[in-house]
């Protein structure tokens, strides 16, 4: 179906260049394994798993039958007040899947709303404990925390904030991307000395005002960057010595993305809090959750009074929505049954190698990679810092690749399914592009 400009008009898109889109529309029509099809009938290579949700590949059955199933049988249920079964089988799932120490999990629709949620369980539960001056949050430079009120406020990335202004009262510890670390494959070597800015941090705020720092384990957005090697554990050694809680934002690496279930299994870091969404339900179907010990939980229940009462006044009208429910058991299902976290570790030095090759280029000014991410820094045009990985990206897609761009990359992020020949083609068509603009 071709839409007309006017047709074009209503929708006022997020994230997007509005006004460059309507004019140039890039309309996907269906999609099926690695690739997208669209309205003029091109294939169009996955290079960024839909928004990094797509790992198990589009269009796959089991997720349809079960929530085709789920929708005859229970569309919807009020999940205050009233539950079904679904959403504590999941709940299940996502412990057993996530570190020992990360018992419950809350429900909501979207990462951004999990961030929300984690944001006010740490200052709800310094409130219960009777230590109501722990209310400000540490965040990092370049961090992407979701878009609402809270997220925007904790996260690092002016662009986010410049229209809003202040937020959440929040401070920021530096960012990890080090001159000496450029090139780095996987961990930067560099970097673990960065954490000990939550030290400073402390001494100018006191512990007794901060409740929690939050980090992504990999920033995703701000163009993949691994953590330096030690620079977690560092994190989690202050964070316990001043009775910081720590929260893991994984909703880009939660489920598979970087070899293991999370990130934090990935380099062995536990958090107090951990948000999840994304690949969650491999993007079918909108679906966040944040998991958290049993110390938090039970200080809720402890204090919650008489048990009718509600602990934790927090929730969405589709919180634990049964057909999304229904699309995360049956991904969680096709990640193990399929083994695609294998497929992950084994794909990992196909893009490595592949993506590091790009360093060639005159106008690649850092690689970064870890599990099946990849970014690549480009050099900026002169007074258009944005515009250079905007033209790569559609230059890819004309010779049918999507990749994601933002600020001075290029990400890559193929599904787990994606085989050699694949990753190769993609990084391929990002070579091209880049000697055609140079
Ligand atoms: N936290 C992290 C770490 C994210 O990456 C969110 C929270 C917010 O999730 P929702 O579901 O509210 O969008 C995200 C989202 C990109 C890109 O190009 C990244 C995201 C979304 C869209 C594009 O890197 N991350």
């Amino acid at each position: 179906m071709t839409l007309s400009r006017k047709q074009l008009e209503a929708h006022w898109m997020p994230f997007t260049g509005n006004r460059q889109f309507k004019d140039n529309p890039r309309l996907m029509a269906s999609a099926k394994g690695a690739y997208y099809t669209d309205t003029e009938g091109r294939e169009i290579f996955d290079g960024l798993s839909g928004l990094w949700t797509c790992g198990a590949g589009h269009g796959r059955e089991e997720i349809t039958a079960a929530v085709s199933r789920q929708m005859a049988e229970l569309d919807y249920s009020p999940g205050f007040q009233y539950g079904h079964a679904l959403s504590f089988e999941l709940a299940n799932k996502v412990v057993e899947l996530t570190p020992s120490g990360l018992d419950y999990v809350f429900f909501t629709d979207s990462g951004s709303e999990a961030i929300d949620t984690a944001l006010k369980m740490a200052r709800g539960y310094w409130r219960t404990l009777g230590r109501p001056g722990k209310t400000k949050f540490i965040g990092r430079m370049k961090g992407y925390h979701g878009v609402n009120y809270g997220g925007v406020g904790v996260g690092g990335i002016a662009f986010n904030r410049k229209l809003f202004g202040e937020t959440v009262d929040a401070d920021h510890i530096s960012h990890t991307l080090l001159e000496e670390n450029k090139f780095s494959r996987g961990m930067p070597e560099v970097g673990a000395h960065l954490a000990d800015e939550l030290e400073q941090l402390v001494l100018l705020h006191d512990a007794s005002n901060i409740a929690a720092l939050i980090v992504e384990p990999l920033s995703g957005t701000a163009g993949v960057l691994p953590p330096p090697k030690g620079y977690l554990n560092r994190l989690r050694e202050i964070c316990d010595k001043h009775e910081i809680l720590l929260i893991f934002d994984e909703v880009i690496t939660g489920f598979g993305r970087m070899g293991s279930m999370t990130a934090a299994e990935e380099f062995a870091v536990t958090p107090d809090i951990m948000t999840l969404a994304k690949q969650i339900t491999n993007g079918t179907v909108p679906l966040g959750a944040v998991v958290v010990g049993a110390e938090i939980y039970s200080t809720f229940m402890h204090k919650g009074g008489d048990d009718y009462m509600v602990e934790f006044p927090h929730g969405y009208t589709y919180s634990g929505h049964p057909v999304a429910c229904a699309a995360a058991l049956a991904t969680l299902d096709i990640l193990q049954n399929d083994k695609l976290l294998d497929r992950v570790k084994a794909m990992a030095p196909v893009l490595e190698t592949a993506v590091h090759g790009l360093r060639e280029s005159a106008l690649v000014t850092d690689i970064r990679n870890y599990g099946l991410a990849a970014g690549i820094s480009l050099a900026h045009c002169p007074g258009q810092p944005l515009k250079r990985p905007f033209e790569v990206g559609l230059k890819c897609l004309e010779k049918g690749f999507y990749v994601r761009w933002g600020a001075d990359t290029i990400q890559l992020a193929p599904p787990f399914i994606a085989d050699e020949e694949q990753i190769h083609g993609l990084v391929n068509a990002v070579a091209e592009s880049l000697d055609e603009l140079d």
